[in-house]
């Protein structure tokens, strides 16, 4: 028997904040844009449960944010920080992995078939790598545990947060059977309105399905989803090293300081990134903008968004991003967006080999 753990971080960039500012760690807090006492624009990276208690939740913008609990703590992004101990956290759950893979920022899957035999001693083993995660990083975490990487990143979710949670291959179907349609992994807001337009409600509902007609309707995604439905999924736990990134830059004929040919830039070079991230079928989660001036001075700034490949997407954050930061003064040189954090779109691969 297959032992996988998913291990994902408890709100994991306030985590990372209450390290270095204690005093936080008893308040409401949100990581994301400065609220502006309501007026601010932009969105809430994520927060703390305490704050979630007040129906805050990562992704909301920050002025609603702001309205149901103007006196939470609010802090700014610092990815750089995040990173350097997203990397702590990596390095101390690969020592427990037969095979690992890291899927984004705060979640690793590991394969542990051959450390842990049996759910009992799977249980001890998890409580185990939480302990030291904790004691080694200072940072909470939830593992879930199953007999693949579907279930054990369900599971994972239910046992948020600070939990270690087991679902055994036999309880698959029963735990997912009254779950919402987008509650499944690999079904987003479009799946699941064409799926409810279909009729199915549940992942019950989508369980029992006719595969004949989710083929009709959706190709080789339906037979997967209807296996997700069931609680099955074949995909293994693939080794990954390191996180890269897509990026482009160009050097304007002449120093510029005209903001409509900068931006039109961007547009261009967004455009080919985003080739490049659609043609190998990836999702990305942050924006880099890179700045180089004509003294040759440079400016770095990215931002972590929602999981997207669109285009709009990535223009709308590197001109924001452009706009924001830029020194308007100075003549501008060159100019590069990149993303990165990258994901299969459906599977849930970090890819690496696509630097430039
Ligand atoms: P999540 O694991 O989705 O969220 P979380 O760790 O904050 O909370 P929990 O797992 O306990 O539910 O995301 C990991 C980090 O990624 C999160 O701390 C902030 C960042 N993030 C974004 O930047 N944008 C987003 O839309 C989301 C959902 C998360
Ligand atoms: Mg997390």
């Amino acid at each position: 028997m297959q032992i996988i753990m998913l291990i994902d971080m408890d709100y994991f960039f306030v985590a990372c904040e209450e390290l270095r500012h204690p005093e936080v760690k008893d308040k409401p807090t949100i990581v994301g844009f400065d609220p502006k006492h309501g007026e601010g624009r932009g969105v809430v990276m994520t927060c703390n449960y305490l704050a979630r208690k007040f129906g805050i939740k990562s992704g909301m913008p920050i002025s609603q944010a702001y309205r149901l609990k103007p006196d939470a703590v609010y802090l700014p992004l610092d990815y750089d920080f995040y990173e350097e101990k997203s990397r702590e956290v990596m390095k101390v759950v690969k020592a427990f992995a037969d095979r690992f893979e890291q899927v984004s920022v705060d979640e690793a899957f590991i394969d542990v078939s051959k450390k842990a035999k049996g759910y009992d001693e799977a249980i001890g083993y998890a409580k185990t790598i939480k302990d030291e995660v904790k004691e080694k990083t200072g940072l909470p975490c939830s593992i879930g545990i199953s007999t693949n990487k579907l279930m054990a990143k369900m599971a994972c979710e239910a046992g948020k947060p600070d939990g270690v949670k087991l679902v055994k291959e036999e309880e698959a179907k029963e735990f997912l059977k009254s779950k919402e349609l987008d509650d499944l992994y690999g079904i987003g807001k479009k799946t699941k309105e064409k799926l409810e337009a279909m009729g199915y409600r549940t992942v019950g509902d989508l369980a029992k399905a006719n595969t004949m007609e989710l083929m009709e309707k959706f190709g080789s995604f339906g037979v997967e989803i209807r296996k997700y439905a069931n609680g099955m999924d074949e995909s293994k736990v693939e080794e990954n090293y390191e996180v890269k990134s897509i990026g482009r830059e160009t050097t304007f004929e002449k120093d510029t300081t005209d903001t409509q040919t900068i931006i039109n830039a961007i547009k261009r070079l967004s455009a080919e990134v985003i080739d490049e991230v659609k043609s190998a079928g990836l999702t990305f989660k942050v924006v880099t903008v890179k700045l180089r001036y004509g003294d040759f001075t440079e400016r770095l700034k990215s931002r972590s968004i929602r999981r997207s490949d669109d285009p709009d997407d990535l223009i709308s954050n590197s001109v924001d991003l452009y706009l924001r930061y830029s020194n308007k003064a100075k003549l501008m040189r060159k100019i590069g967006v990149r993303v990165s954090d990258l994901t299969k779109a459906r599977g849930q691969k970090k890819i690496g080999e696509f630097t430039r």
